[in-house]
């Protein structure tokens, strides 16, 4: 038999937690491999927050020959004392030899603390391999724990002439039936999703990760922004009781309207000394509140806002090949704009995918 190198075994660990996507939010997604002498003895994942890590269910899959093998870790093993007991630990009791690691922990609590225990602990240590793809795979957790902010992603949808809906207002709808399952899946892998009351006043959006037409059973929290409580009452994210729904507002609303509204079930937070929320503020409470990733889905001037505060980490969007023109139909980004093009801000990490035979997508990241 072909004998497999450390980058094949991590590969196969970066597959198991890439399958995990969607489920360990605030954790990392990790995969761990246990070889012993050419043959694999333990395989597994971190499936949920608040249950065993990656490497202690491989472990224990892989029993007594853990003893001397070669344990594969996409990140590196934790030195701490979180909801579960340190890796570290756990790996020099199951006797195992040498650790490959492809990314270093950057959570403060471990950052480089789990490599020097097993150093200590006379584990020969290999680090680095397949890094890249790891960090990538956890972009949102290694932006959440040094930051303390969520990872934004804005997503768009636009015909090829840049239009996100027609000069009447219609956008049922851009793209197809791939590109929009898509999507569903990106609202599934984010804890929660946000739009401007605009939105919500147009097309009364339900906000909510579906997949195959059915509710998927971890919804993203559906937060919206309402400087002064426009929103309906009986506008779908305040009466399905499908997700959470938190709606921002400022001292510009109405102490009543907010009362019926947290009396529906909304939660309501109100941003003090200012007219309209401001998207720094908006951060940094919706990171003290546990969110580690946002997807924001618009209109022109929500977006304009994350443009002019600097605050996008991440760009998806998707282009159906069809025209509507008019000057006036909206664009992704609204706003003042930039009056020079060298300001303009360019993406780094394009990945550009075509999804049907009319729709594209195209993601990169903000080099601010
Ligand atoms: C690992 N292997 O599979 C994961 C790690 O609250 P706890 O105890 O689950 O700790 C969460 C932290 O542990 C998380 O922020 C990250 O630093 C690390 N996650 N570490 O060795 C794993 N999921
Ligand atoms: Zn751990």
């Amino acid at each position: 038999m072909m004998k497999l190198t450390d980058r094949d075994y991590m590969t196969l660990a970066l597959q198991m937690a890439r399958a995990t996507a969607g489920q360990t939010s605030p954790n990392p997604m990790v995969g761990a491999v246990v070889v012993n002498e050419g043959a694999i003895v333990g395989i597994g994942a971190h499936l949920k927050a608040g249950e065993p890590h990656a490497e202690v269910h491989a472990l224990r899959m892989a029993g007594e020959r853990a003893k001397g093998a070669t344990i594969y870790v996409t990140l590196e093993p934790c030195s701490h004392y979180g909801r579960t007991p340190p890796c570290a630990i756990a790996i020099r009791e199951a006797g195992i030899a040498r650790v490959v690691i492809a990314a270093q922990d950057p959570n403060p609590l471990v950052a480089g603390r789990g490599i020097s225990m097993l150093r200590e602990a006379g584990i020969e240590v290999d680090t680095g391999v397949l890094a890249a793809e790891a960090e990538k795979l956890n972009e949102i957790f290694f932006h959440f724990v040094q930051t303390r902010k969520p990872f934004v992603t804005i997503k768009t949808a636009s015909t090829l002439d840049g239009k996100i809906a027609t000069v009447a207002g219609h956008s049922k709808w851009i793209t197809g039936k791939e590109a929009r399952q898509q999507v569903h899946k990106l609202r599934q892998q984010s804890d929660a999703i946000l739009v401007g009351v605009n939105t919500v006043l147009a097309d009364d959006p339900a906000l909510t990760a579906r997949i195959d037409d059915q509710e998927t059973k971890r919804q993203p929290v559906r937060i919206i922004l309402d400087s002064s409580l426009r929103i309906p009452p009986n506008a779908r994210v305040l009466t399905d009781r499908l997700a959470e729904t938190w709606i921002y507002t400022t001292e510009r609303s109405s102490p009543e309207k907010r009362a019926a509204l947290e009396q529906m079930g909304a939660k309501v937070l109100v941003m003090e000394g200012t007219a309209s929320v401001p998207i720094g503020g908006l951060l940094t409470s919706l990171g003290e509140r546990g969110i580690t990733s946002l997807l924001v889905e618009g209109g022109s001037a929500v977006n304009g806002s994350f443009l002019q505060a600097r605050a996008i980490n991440k760009i998806v969007s998707y282009f159906s090949c069809k025209l509507v023109g008019g000057a006036d139909a909206p664009t992704p980004f609204g706003g003042s704009g930039l009056a020079v093009m060298n300001q303009a801000v360019e993406l780094k990490g394009i990945r550009m995918e075509q999804i049907s035979p009319t729709d594209f997508c195209i993601e990169g990241y903000p080099d601010w």
